[in-house]
């Protein structure tokens, strides 16, 4: 039966400011569970993109001087580059500015004011004309009877007219689907459990609090005090709030509105993979709207924690901000790969700190990892005349080796359908450790003066592991387990998870090995 298939999605990046680690670290991990299902058989479709839109960005344009759609172009460009910087397999990237985007939008709009989910009425708050820009009670300061936004500009009270959508009347629904239970077709899913928790918690409450006034609960979704951002279909003045163009997003790339278009298959995403500053937009508001147009909510939610730098919050006034391209330059792109999958678990915050990342990079890549295929392939090199030896009966003493070995596969597969990356990591390492205490009580370079047939044996085994790691560590690390995969001389064919099934061909000649990893010298 084929499998079905899979669409993945990273948040789309505003283009006020360029590519940091945190950027690059949802988009790694949606480039890794991307490419392991792809590995695995499943047809996949991996999106990311830039959010141009919206006050922000035409305010981050004017500050450098530069016509917004140029600058978007400019800062656009930056993300795209990083796409390639660190390797991600994304099968298409989206711009918010794209016509095919400002259809979508149009389309969803006028699928909502059909059903009447929107409606006009009036956006009241706190409006510093100085800065065409709305305040929050609590942001502003008085003086002399006068109240000044944090610019220090003066703030008048107004009421702009604005649409709005109709998320009261979702909420209830939103809760049921919350609390459905692991594998009903409608639950919409929110991890880590703790973030599912709140937001429910969250919508409870508003519930609660509004329940003679529902329209409190509505959402504004135009605006008339920009004009960078897609025009409301019939009523010009307004543009669409920057959250609903951007969300849009996930169905304009499957092709909406034409549910024709081959793509469109792969709606509803399997996994929105987001951080956790921005889980309500993607487990409320956006589920909300596409009950209300009829469509199908996303299955899942993923929201991962926050990125520290040794220890500081990560900020441009702090200077401190992590460019991941220098990142990569330094240290090589797999081993920023791995570490920043393998650091933290997926879900928690983090802190990034460079001893960390040398540590893993000595000591679980260059060592345990490295190490083994080298001592590996060169003993086969040196002791079968460079050829792979062949297949062997199973002694009593490999069944430990084995026992982790063969059902590594499927024990990474559930963990990666949980998005557990830092488990996974850790249970393949467990084994590649395991294979290293083998190959040392095993001893093949001795095995070579007494029991020749034994010492090609073990090979034979360690080479089985060896392959199973490196095809299960793709995902992870693409170039480098390329490289592995070569000196084991596995087909490219070969290379994905059910090839493991089907064991190498006796005899194959192998190239000689060479370091896979580059150690680090642990700065004093
Ligand atoms: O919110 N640690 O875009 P954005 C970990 N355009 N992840 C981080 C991070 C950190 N310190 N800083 C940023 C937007 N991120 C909207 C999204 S989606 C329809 C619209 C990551 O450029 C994390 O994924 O502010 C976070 O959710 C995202 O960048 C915010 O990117």
């Amino acid at each position: 039966m084929a499998k079905p298939p899979i669409y993945y999605t990273t948040p789309i990046y505003y283009v006020n400011d360029k590519p940091h680690i945190g950027h690059a670290y949802t988009s790694l991990a949606t480039d890794v569970l991307a490419r392991f299902k792809r590995l695995d058989g499943h047809e996949v479709f991996f999106l990311t993109g830039t959010d141009e839109h919206g006050q922000k960005v035409e305010k981050a344009a004017k500050d450098a001087g530069e016509d917004p759609q140029a600058f978007t172009d400019r800062v656009s460009q930056a993300f795209r580059d990083l796409t390639v910087t660190m390797g991600f397999s994304n099968d298409d990237f989206i711009r918010t500015t794209e016509p095919r985007h400002k259809a979508a939008c149009v389309a969803l709009w006028k699928e909502l004011a059909g059903r009447g989910e929107i409606y006009l009425g009036d956006y009241e708050g706190w409006y510093a004309v100085r800065d065409e820009a709305f305040y929050g009670p609590d942001e502003l300061t008085e003086r002399d009877g006068v109240k000044y936004a944090p610019s220090g500009a003066p703030v008048e009270w107004v009421r702009e007219p604005s649409y709005f959508f109709r998320l009261s009347k979702w909420l209830p629904e939103l809760l049921r689907r919350f609390d459905l239970p692991d594998g009903d077709p409608e639950r919409i899913d929110i991890q880590p459990e703790s973030r599912r928790n709140e937001v429910r918690a969250f919508v409870a409450q508003g519930l609660k609090d509004f329940a003679g006034k529902p329209e409190k609960l509505d959402l504004s979704v135009s605006r008339t005090s920009f004009t960078w951002g897609v025009k409301v279909p019939g009523d010009e003045a307004h543009v669409m709030y920057v959250w609903v163009d951007a969300l849009t997003n996930y169905i304009t790339a499957a092709g909406y509105p034409d549910t024709t278009n081959p793509r469109w298959k792969f709606w509803p995403a399997d996994v929105h993979f987001v951080g956790k500053d921005i889980v309500r937009f993607h487990t409320i508001y956006w589920p909300a709207m596409l009950l209300a147009a009829g469509l199908a909510p996303p299955k899942r939610v993923f929201a991962h924690g926050w990125w520290t730098n040794e220890g500081q919050k990560i900020s441009k006034s702090l200077g401190n901000v992590i460019d991941p391209v220098s990142l990569v330059e330094e240290y090589g792109l797999d081993p920023v790969r791995y570490f920043l999958l393998r650091e933290v678990p997926f879900g928690q915050d983090g802190d990034f700190a460079r001893k960390a990342l040398i540590n893993r990079l000595n000591g679980e890549l260059a060592d345990a990892l490295g190490n083994l295929a080298n001592r590996t392939l060169s003993l086969i090199q040196r002791n079968c005349e460079g050829r792979l030896p062949a297949a062997a009966a199973r002694a009593e003493e490999d069944g430990e080796l084995f026992a982790s070995v063969d059902t590594l596969a499927d024990t990474v597969r559930k963990q990666l359908d949980q998005q557990h990356f830092h488990i996974a990591l850790e249970t393949i390492f467990a084994s590649v450790r395991e294979a290293n205490g083998y190959i040392t009580k095993m001893a093949p370079w001795a095995l070579k003066k007494t029991d020749v047939v034994r010492m090609a044996a073990v090979l034979r085994h360690l080479h089985t592991a060896l392959r199973t790691y490196a095809t299960l560590l793709q995902p992870f690390m693409p170039t480098t387990m390329a490289a592995l995969l070569d000196q084991l001389a596995v087909p490219a064919e070969a290379r994905d998870i059910a090839a493991l099934g089907a064991p190498m061909a006796d005899g194959v000649a192998l190239p000689p090995p060479a370091p896979l990893f580059r150690k680090i010298e642990l700065p004093a």
